[in-house]
């Protein structure tokens, strides 16, 4: 089974479109496939929104922490409590394409990290040029502190294993926000893992706002990537 792990915050516009499109895709490609909503208890009621229209699907679980927050936390939450050999995750905007989860899901299989890329041949975002190159910089410092090859370690579209996630050290991956996925790649190639990128093109986010606070999280990126480089962490 795979399971597709989207963490929700104030989503309310697009993710009953998001869950929809997943399942189409699973259905198409005969997929074994759960989709668990973890949700931080969002003021817009996002939570109900998924529940009211997924009242009938029993592939569509909806996590609600309460007095919790973070991207990174809830993530794991929602890893925990996966069912699927295969986990996948995702953003809940709409910013990733569900079509690519079979591919991403079937890669996994043979790789231990499936990253969707918007920095490899094919990739791309159709949204905002700032944030594509600011990104597509800070992706570059990260390779080269690191002296690793990946190209988009921040793209948040994950798939692997649940064994790889058995192996790896989860309390000193899953905290604060994106910076999460550097230090799980980070810790799968330092243990000779294999990761591959596949071509994708970030969409429009579907309603809602970014929860990205851009300038902010640049250093806190940056003193995650200091910290595995001296390994403090
Ligand atoms: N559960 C949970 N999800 C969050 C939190 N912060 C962000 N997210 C979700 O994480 C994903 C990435 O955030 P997003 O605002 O899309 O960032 P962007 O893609 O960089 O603009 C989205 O699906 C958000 O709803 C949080 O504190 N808790
Ligand atoms: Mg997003």
């Amino acid at each position: 089974m795979i399971s597709v792990v989207l963490p929700t915050y104030n989503e309310r516009d697009g993710i009953g479109e998001l869950v929809g499109e997943i399942l189409a895709v699973a259905r198409r490609a005969q997929l074994d496939l759960e989709v668990l909503v973890v949700d931080d208890d969002s003021p817009d009621g996002t939570a109900a929104v998924v529940r009211d229209s997924f009242r009938d699907e029993p592939a569509v679980r909806v996590l609600v922490r309460r007095g919790e927050r973070g991207l990174a936390s809830a993530i794991r939450h929602g890893l925990r409590e996966a069912r699927g050999q295969t986990l996948v995750v995702m953003d809940s905007d709409g910013n990733h394409d569900p079509a690519l989860v079979p591919l991403l899901a079937r890669c996994a299989e043979d790789f231990d990290v499936v990253v969707g890329s918007r920095y490899v041949l094919g990739g791309g975002m159709m949204t905002s040029q700032f944030r594509y190159w600011s990104s597509y910089a800070f992706n570059i410092l990260v390779r080269i502190i690191l002296a690793q090859r990946i190209h988009d370690n921040l793209s948040g579209y994950l798939a692997f294993r649940r064994g790889v996630l058995d192996r790896l050290d989860s309390t000193i991956i899953f905290y604060g926000y994106g910076d999460y996925a550097i230090r799980l790649l980070w810790q799968v190639l330092r243990d000779g893992g294999r990761v591959l990128e596949i071509p994708t093109v970030y969409r429009f986010r579907r309603g809602g706002e970014s929860k990205t606070r851009f300038f902010a999280y640049f250093w806190t990126y940056l003193a995650s990537v200091l910290r595995l480089r001296f390994r403090l962490r």
